[in-house]
Parts: structure tokens; C-alpha cells; sequence
């Protein structure tokens, strides 16, 4: 890898939330971040969330978000290699990503390996201690037959009944104010702490909290959370050497 090219990390855009309006002025905030990345970055990874809901069809795809798709594919044409996760809110993804735009997507956390240091990247949605709530939900909604069923309703009930699911998470996406609960109560932290007893990692970097954060585990490891593009615009960025978070500003 080049050290004059950097890696980019970054999550949490929830496009299409609140509504088209609010949604189509972040979605040019990013578009014109990427732009101004492209030159710069060897590797992008979106670590999930990408859009506020999500769902394929077998031979269509929900309208809207032309500018993101449209940029995300100028990028990687141009040889800019970019990856993504998928978070809670767009699980729901097939093969699209794939085949449009040539982005491989993951749906578990996986380990990179980057001039040396060794990463795992994911959303971190369901991972560390408790939320049995939340994962009891994330059993049924990665199930393939619950996916198929909800394949099988018309796209018009199909993303309305998202839409509606939508508006109710609405309190989720960024309306309240994520506060740090210190390290000892970060699920995400505890979670790191865990796979550290086992397997050495030089950086743990994952969305989900919409709270930027940098900590750092041991002398050797530090667990970065990115934020997120409705309040922060936050980013990290892998020089070679050093993970850094930053904040973008139009
Ligand atoms: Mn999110």
C-alpha cells in the first residue's frame, strides 16, 4: 500500500431520514466529501446505515439516492476501492451493490490487514453485552424467510410499511443527543476488551453509535466509533501509521 494514499471510514448517513428534503441536503454533504477524498483515497470503506432503510427487490431497487449511487460508481470506475457493511438499517441488501457498483458488502465484522496493522472493521450493531432485545429482533430480520416473505408484498406496501417503521425508530436516527457513558458502560468497548483476551488488533473501528469516539484499550489497540453525517460528519482516516478521526466541514 502506498502511504501517500489513505483509507477512509466513515458510517451512519441514514439517507432518507427524516424526509426527502432534510435527507437530499446530507446526501450532497457527502457526495461532496467523496469528491473531495477521490484523489486522495486509496480505500473507502461505509461501515453501515448508508441509507435509513433499505430493501431489494429481485428486479428493482427503491428510487432515490441517485447521487450517492452515482458517486460511490465514479469512484470505484476511477479505481478507488470501496467497501461496505451493513448496519441495522439496511440489512437488507443483495446483490445490487455488487454488481453496479463492484463494492463488496459484508453483513459480520471482518479483520484487514493494513501496511501492518491489523483491523476489524463492522457496524457493531448486536455485539458485547445485552440488548437481548435488539438481537431477538436481528435473528428474524437476517432470516432468509422473513426476508423472502417481505420480498413477496407489493414494493408499495413493502417500503410504506418501512417508511412507517421508519418515522417510529425516528428517535434512533439521530434526534437525540448520544452522550458517552464512559468506557466501563460502552457495549462496543467491552466488546473489543473480549476479543483482546484472545487476538491482538491495532485498531477496532466501528459505526452504530453516532458518537464519534477514539479510545484507547491498551498501549497496542485503540477502538474508534465514527459518528455519524447527521450531527458530526465524522470520519476517520488510516495514514499508514495512524487511525485519526476527523470532521468534515463543507
Ligand atoms: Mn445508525
Amino acid at each position: 500500500m502506498s502511504t501517500s494514499k489513505q483509507i477512509y471510514f466513515l458510517s451512519d448517513f441514514h439517507l432518507g431520514a427524516p424526509n426527502a428534503a432534510t435527507s437530499l441536503v446530507r446526501e450532497k454533504r457527502i457526495v461532496a466529501f467523496l469528491n473531495d477524498i477521490k484523489d486522495k483515497a486509496h480505500t473507502i470503506f461505509i461501515m453501515g446505515d448508508l441509507f435509513d432503510f433499505w430493501f431489494e427487490y429481485k428486479k428493482v431497487v427503491p428510487k432515490g439516492y441517485v447521487r450517492i449511487l452515482g458517486k460511490l460508481a465514479e469512484l470505484t470506475d476511477s479505481g478507488v476501492a470501496i467497501h461496505f457493511f451493513v448496519g441495522n438499517h439496511d440489512m437488507w441488501m443483495n446483490d445490487y451493490f455488487q454488481k453496479e457498483l463492484n463494492i463488496p458488502v459484508y453483513y459480520e465484522p471482518v479483520a484487514f490487514d493494513f501496511n501492518g496493522k491489523k483491523f476489524l472493521l463492522g457496524h457493531g450493531d448486536g455485539l458485547g453485552p445485552g440488548d437481548h432485545g435488539y438481537k431477538f429482533i436481528k435473528k428474524i430480520f437476517r432470516n432468509r424467510l422473513a426476508k423472502t416473505l417481505f420480498g413477496m408484498l407489493p414494493s408499495r406496501w413493502g417500503i410504506g410499511l418501512a417508511d412507517y417503521f421508519s418515522q417510529k425508530s425516528r428517535a434512533q436516527t439521530g434526534q437525540k443527543d448520544e452522550v458517552f457513558m464512559g468506557k466501563d458502560k460502552e457495549w462496543l468497548v467491552a466488546y473489543c476488551e473480549e476479543i483482546l483476551q484472545t487476538q491482538q488488533y491495532d485498531y477496532f473501528v466501528f459505526g452504530h453509535r453516532h458518537l464519534p469516539l477514539h479510545i484507547p484499550l491498551t498501549s497496542q489497540s485503540t477502538y474508534v466509533n465514527l459518528g455519524d453525517w447527521i450531527q458530526y460528519n465524522s470520519y476517520a482516516v488510516f495514514d499508514g501509521n495512524d487511525l485519526t478521526l476527523h470532521y468534515y466541514n463543507a
